[in-house]
C-alpha cells in the first residue's frame, strides 16, 4: 500500500479509517475482507473495486478548485497537473470538470503539511503521498497532497499527475484495484502524462459506477476519420434518438429570434428564451438546396444575413429566403487548404466572426468584410476549457455556447473561461 514498503501499521490504519473500520493497525477479519479479491489470471475480470455502499456522484458537471498550492511547483505547474488528472477520467466517463477559483467546489484540492484538520495528518517526505474522500458532501471529493514531498512533473520525486490521476480515481469512487497494470493498484509508477490512457480495469471501474461515454461521436463530420457507429435504437418511439447522451450537432445559429440546430437531414428551431421540448423538420422543408450536413452557419444579426456552409461552399439566406447561388468559401479570405469549417459565430459587440477548422479558429472583421490578420490561431490556447473539435457555436445573451460531441460548454468572454458543461441534447428539450 506505500510508497516505501515500510510502517505497515500505519497504512493499514489509514486504510481502517478510509474503509470506515475500527482503526486497530493490525490486519483482522473485517480488513482482510476489504482487501481480499479473487486474483485469477482470467482476462476479462474486473479487478477494480468500488467503496463500501459504492458511494458516487449524483451529478455529471463536478466543479473543483484549488485552494493551496505547493512551493516544489509553481501554481500553473499545479493547475496542468489537476486538469490532466482529471481529464484521464472525464473522457472515460460522462463526466465534465469545471475550475472555479472562489467558493466551495465539490472537489476542494490542496497541499497540506502533517496535521491539517481531517485527522488525517501527513507524515513528512515519503510514507503517505496524498489522500482523496469518496465522493459525498462536505470533505466528499476532496483531495489533499503532502506538501512534504518532492513533487515534480517529470520522472524525478512524486510526479503530481500520476498521484492526482490516481487520487482523482479514489474522490470519484472508485477504490484499490488488484490489477498491476491499473491505475488504481496501490504502488506508485510513474506516468507519463501525455498520451496517458486510462488502463481497461479503470475505465471499467469508472463505467461501472457512471456509465459509457463514446467516443465515437467526437468528430463525425464527414471527411472525419473516426469510423461510424450508428446510434443504438432508440428504446421507445417517443425516445427518438436527438435525445441520446452522446447526441451532438451539426450546425447551430440564431435565425431573427429562434435558435436553429441542424444534425444530418434535421433541424431543430426554437425560441432563445424557451427550451420546450421541439420536433425535428427535415432540412429540405426550409432550406432544400442544403439538404443534409451543414458544416456550419452563423446570422450577422444587423444585416438580417444568414450564412450557411457545407464542404467549401456557403449559401446566403434572409430569414428563411435562400438568396442565389452557393459561393466559394474562398469568398472569406481563407487559405486554399481550407475545404471545410467545423463550425462559425458571430459576435455581435465585436462585429467579427470567428470561424472554426479543426483545432484553429479564423476571426473575420464583418464591418470591413475582411479576414483578420494574426490567425488562425489555436482554439485551446485562446479559449481556456474548451479543447477537441467544435462542431457548432452560436451566441446568445452575450455568451458563447460552444458544442463539442455530446457536450456544450457556456464561454464568458469576460471571464474568459467555461462556466457551466450541459449535454449538447438538452438544447433541443432533451
Ligand atoms: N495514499 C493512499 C492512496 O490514495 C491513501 C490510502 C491508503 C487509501 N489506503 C487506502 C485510499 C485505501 C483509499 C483506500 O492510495 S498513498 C499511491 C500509489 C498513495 C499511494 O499516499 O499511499 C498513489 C497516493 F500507491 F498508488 F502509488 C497516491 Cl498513486
Ligand atoms: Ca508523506
Ligand atoms: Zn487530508
Ligand atoms: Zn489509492
Amino acid at each position: 500500500m506505500t510508497s516505501d514498503g515500510n510502517s505497515m501499521s500505519k497504512k493499514v490504519q489509514q486504510m481502517q479509517a478510509f474503509f470506515g473500520l475500527r482503526v486497530t493497525g493490525k490486519l483482522d477479519y473485517s480488513t482482510m475482507d476489504v482487501i481480499k479479491r479473487p486474483r485469477c489470471g482470467v482476462p476479462d475480470i474486473a479487478n477494480y473495486r468500488l467503496f463500501p455502499g459504492e458511494p458516487k456522484w449524483e451529478k455529471n458537471t463536478l466543479t473543483y478548485r484549488v485552494t493551496k498550492y505547493t512551493s516544489s511547483l509553481s501554481n500553473a505547474e499545479v493547475d496542468k497537473a489537476v486538469e490532466m488528472g482529471l481529464k484521464v477520467w472525464s473522457v472515460a466517463a460522462p463526466l465534465n470538470f469545471l475550475k472555479t477559483n472562489t467558493g466551495e467546489a465539490d472537489i476542494m484540492i490542496s497541499f497540506q503539511s502533517g496535521d491539517h484538520g481531517d485527522s488525517y495528518p501527513f507524515d513528512g517526505p515519503r510514507g503517505t503521498l496524498a489522500h482523496a474522500f469518496a465522493p459525498g458532501e462536505g470533505l466528499g471529493g476532496d483531495t489533499h497532497f503532502d506538501n512534504a514531498e518532492k513533487w515534480t512533473m517529470g520522472m524525478n520525486g512524486f510526479n503530481l499527475f500520476t498521484v492526482a490521476a490516481h487520487e482523482f480515481g479514489h474522490a470519484l469512487g472508485l477504490a484499490h484495484s488488484t490489477d498491476p497494470s491499473s491505475l488504481m493498484y496501490p504502488t506508485y509508477k510513474y506516468q507519463h502524462p501525455f498520451g496517458f490512457r486510462l488502463p481497461k480495469d479503470d475505465v471499467k471501474g469508472i463505467q461501472a459506477l457512471y456509465g459509457n461515454n463514446t467516443t465515437f461521436i467526437w468528430s463525425r463530420k464527414p471527411g472525419s476519420n473516426v469510423p461510424h457507429q450508428p446510434l443504438p435504437k432508440p428504446s421507445t418511439p417517443t425516445n427518438p434518438d436527438h435525445c441520446d447522451s452522446r447526441f451532438s450537432f451539426d450546425a447551430v445559429t440564431m435565425l431573427g429570434k429562434e435558435l436553429l440546430f441542424f444534425k444530418d437531414r434535421l433541424f431543430w428551431r426554437r425560441q432563445a428564451q424557451l427550451t420546450t421540448s421541439v420536433q425535428p423538420l427535415a432540412i429540405t422543408t426550409s432550406f432544400p438546396q442544403l439538404m443534409s450536413n451543414v458544416d456550419a452557419a452563423y446570422e450577422v444579426t444587423e444585416r438580417g444575413v444568414a450564412y450557411f456552409f457545407k464542404g467549401p461552399h456557403y449559401w446566403t439566406t434572409r430569414g428563411f429566403q435562400m438568396q442565389g447561388s452557393p459561393r466559394s468559401i474562398a469568398d472569406f479570405g481563407f487559405p486554399r487548404s481550407v475545404l471545410q469549417i467545423d463550425a462559425a459565430v458571430y459576435l455581435r459587440d465585436e462585429k467579427k466572426t470567428l470561424f472554426f477548422v479543426e483545432d484553429e479558429y479564423y476571426s473575420y472583421d464583418e464591418a470591413k468584410r475582411k479576414m483578420e490578420k494574426d490567425f488562425p490561431k489555436s482554439i485551446e490556447d485562446e479559449f481556456s476549457g474548451i479543447n477537441g473539435r467544435i462542431d457548432a457555436a452560436v451566441e446568445v445573451n452575450g455568451y458563447i455556447y460552444f458544442f463539442s460531441g455530446p457536450k456544450a460548454y457556456k464561454y464568458d468572454k469576460e471571464k474568459e473561461d467555461v462556466v457551466n458543461i450541459v449535454k449538447s441534447s438538452s438544447w433541443v428539450g432533451c
